[in-house]
């Protein structure tokens, strides 16, 4: 099992793929992000922490945040190099998540990435400051790689990621998603809150961190975050579809996680066919922000298909 994008995952009969070709795009940027990402770590004394970080930063995955901040960076015009230190940034922050979600204190899985789990290789204790480490080095990233760009878009865009990943994100909704396991009473506007936050909050600030980088205008900003928190809740009502229809081989996780801890997911409100409608609507709304833009938004229209295309 891979959790890389391949060709086949992304040109389904569903999805024809026309004008742009994203299979050749995706596999081009995933590419330089992972020569990004295996740049920017070295291991040092004490090696245990390096060999954690990078283990799991190193392990795969879409690399869909990085792809998506550099995808906007393009599209205002600038090279994806000027936006590449922070979309490592995004990754290594996504993966910390995914550290410490797996952590038996919250999710507990013993396979992410179709590989054993941070923890269960290097111990609870190493596994959350691996998350740590990982956390507190894309910021110093950012603010030390970041070449060529004003240091006012670069201040933001840290303040953004800041505010998208604390309590005011992915931390809070975390929080609302652990209190609200086992309760069969969550609403649907409670499930909307946590997805919002813990899935949609980072996807959001890649989306814009690119374009503020590349000195994007407001009504651009404004466009961006509407195509964002669409194409955020469509992943994660693919997600929550995937964790019924897919096997644990094609997710590279444990499959039907959900059902097993008796959480509240768009199926359970919906069923898998009205879920798979809603998101293909948000989709549709996520691409008409894009129309101003032209030929140039191809890209981010193309991976807003491959959202509810995936098969991972
Ligand atoms: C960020 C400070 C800080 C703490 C973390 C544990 C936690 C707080 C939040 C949980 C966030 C979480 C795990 C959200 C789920 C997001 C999600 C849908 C992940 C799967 O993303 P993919 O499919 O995975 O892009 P790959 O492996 O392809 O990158």
């Amino acid at each position: 099992m891979t959790s890389s994008v391949n060709r086949e995952t992304i040109a389904t009969e569903s999805q024809p793929l026309s004008k742009f070709d994203l299979a050749s795009y995706l596999v081009e940027r995933q590419a330089q992000v992972e020569a990004a990402l295996d740049r920017s770590i070295a291991v040092i004394y004490p090696e245990k922490i390096y060999d954690a970080m990078r283990y799991s930063l190193m392990a795969g995955g879409k690399r869909l945040r990085p792809i998506l901040c550099l995808a906007t960076c393009e599209l205002m015009g600038e090279a994806i190099d000027l936006a590449m230190p922070t979309g490592c940034a995004l990754e290594m922050i996504h993966t910390m998540s995914l550290i410490h979600d797996d952590l038996p204190a919250m999710d507990n899985d013993d396979y992410r990435r179709g590989k054993l789990t941070n923890h269960k290789v290097y111990g609870d204790d190493i596994a959350i400051l691996a998350g740590d480490g990982l956390l507190a080095y894309a910021f110093e990233f950012i603010a030390t790689q970041t070449r060529n760009v004003p240091a006012d878009r670069v201040v933001q865009v840290i303040a953004r990621i800041g505010r998208a990943v604390g309590a005011a994100g992915l931390v809070g909704g975390q929080v609302v998603d652990l209190e609200s396991e086992g309760n069969p009473d969550v609403t649907l506007d409670t499930l909307n809150f946590i997805h919002r936050h813990k899935t949609g909050a980072l996807l959001e600030v890649c989306v814009l961190s690119g374009a503020i980088l590349a000195g994007a205008s407001d009504t651009d900003i404004q466009r961006l975050s509407i195509y964002a928190q669409n194409i955020g809740l469509a992943f994660q009502i693919i997600d929550d579809v995937l964790d019924i229809t897919a096997t644990q081989e094609q997710l590279g996780k444990t499959a039907g996680k959900d059902l097993q801890a008796q959480k509240a997911t768009y199926p359970s409100f919906w069923g898998v066919e009205e879920s798979k409608r809603q998101a293909s609507q948000l989709i549709v709304a996520a691409k008409a922000e894009l129309d101003p833009y032209g030929d140039a938004a191809h890209p981010l229209r193309a991976i807003a298909d491959f959202i509810i295309a995936r098969k991972h």
